[in-house]
């Protein structure tokens, strides 16, 4: 077999010099250990080569790199030669930008599958120029988010947030409370069905207080309903719902019987943005048997790369309704659009 021969690659960025990996990331840990992060990507291609004693061939990834040469564009240089056994049509990447793109979204520690698949598909919708808004545009596309509570007088909605321990739910519940009361006029009350802890229902009344809204307690899906009914006329009831350990069956068990008692028009699964891929994963499916409509993501100031998220947005049965950013009640809460996520996911914009 023979390997990949580089066509003729002039660049102006400086002399290019060749990166190889198993895979594309560890291909790319290379450049910018080598060149920094402000690496030129020039071109990236998978190459197969034979193992010794013809053990199988096995795949391997070439990028080609130059340093940021500075003030000057990036060089744009076609990717020229396939892989000798290309992967599927749009693989490798066919622009320079395309392969820069999926390098950011594997940099941002987006799952590799939803890496390739966005390049790829960015590769055939655009032109070799645009690749890079081809891949926003295809993150954007391939997100769901959801308005934000819209209090209708007259009729009291209600909305209950559920997740893992220590996401931030009770912390949500309040900035939405305190949002929907100050900016948008809502009767907002608020129900806490987390008795069991002393703090998480002082934290609440806490906020009530502040929000001179009224809080009502019950601990157990029968209590909780009779304390819901109890608080009359409104036209938002916010719930904050006990923690449950993903790795807790019961506990979420106990969580259906609660939401099952309270019927809540809308149910929210908050979850961490700190946590990894594999994390958020588990805790969407194990709270999938509570139903959530909607998805909240916490904590984006705090994590170090958003791609993670990736592993569970994109449903259209349950989009993104929130993102948190900050501790600070009621300012670090923003209803979520898909343009500011996929910005976000890709590093493009701060939290
Ligand atoms: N940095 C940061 N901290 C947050 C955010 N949301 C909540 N917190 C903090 O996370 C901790 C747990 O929040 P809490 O609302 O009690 O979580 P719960 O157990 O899900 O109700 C608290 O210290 C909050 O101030 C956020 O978006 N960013
Ligand atoms: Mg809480």
């Amino acid at each position: 077999m023979s390997a990949a021969t580089p066509a003729g690659r002039a660049t102006e960025a400086g002399d290019s010099r060749t990166y190889r990996g198993r895979t594309m990331r560890e291909a790319l840990a290379r450049v910018r250990r080598d060149l920094g992060g402000d690496a030129v990507i020039l071109a990236a291609r998978e190459v197969r080569r034979r193992r010794l004693f013809g053990l199988g061939a096995g795949a391997s990834v070439e990028v080609e790199a130059s340093a940021a040469a500075e003030g000057s564009a990036p060089a744009r240089v076609a990717v020229e030669v396939p892989a000798p056994r290309p992967v599927g049509g749009g693989w490798p990447p066919a622009s320079v930008e395309a392969a820069a793109a999926y390098a950011r979204l594997l940099e941002a520690d987006a799952p590799e599958p939803f890496a390739r698949l966005l390049a790829r598909e960015a590769a055939i919708l655009s032109s070799p120029d645009d690749a890079a808004s081809a891949v926003r545009r295809a993150l954007e596309d391939a997100l769901a988010v959801a308005p934000p509570i819209r209090p209708v007088p007259g009729t009291r909605r209600v909305v209950a947030l559920i997740g893992p321990t220590g996401v931030g739910k009770t912390t949500t519940v309040a900035k939405l409370a305190a949002t929907l009361k100050l900016r948008r006029g809502a009767r907002v009350g608020l129900l806490s069905a987390d008795a069991r802890r002393i703090g998480a229902y002082e934290q609440l009344r806490a906020f009530a207080d502040l929000l001179d809204a009224p809080l009502a307690v019950g601990d157990g899906p029968e209590a909780a309903r009779g304390a819901l009914d109890a608080l009359g006329a409104l036209d938002v009831v916010l719930v904050d719902t006990p923690g449950a350990s993903p790795r807790d069956a019961s506990r979420v068990a106990e969580l259906g019987e609660l939401l099952a008692a309270l019927r809540p028009d809308e149910v929210h699964l908050a979850l961490g943005a700190t946590a990894s891929a594999r994390g958020l994963r588990a805790a969407a499916d194990r709270f999938a048997p509570a139903r959530p409509g909607r998805l909240i993501l916490t904590k984006l100031d705090e994590a170090e790369t958003l791609g993670p998220l990736l592993a569970v947005l994109g449903r259209a049965d349950r989009p993104v309704s929130y993102l948190t950013t900050g501790p600070a009640v009621p300012d670090d809460v923003e209803a979520a659009s898909r343009g500011r996520l996929a910005r976000l996911i890709l590093g493009e914009e701060a939290v």
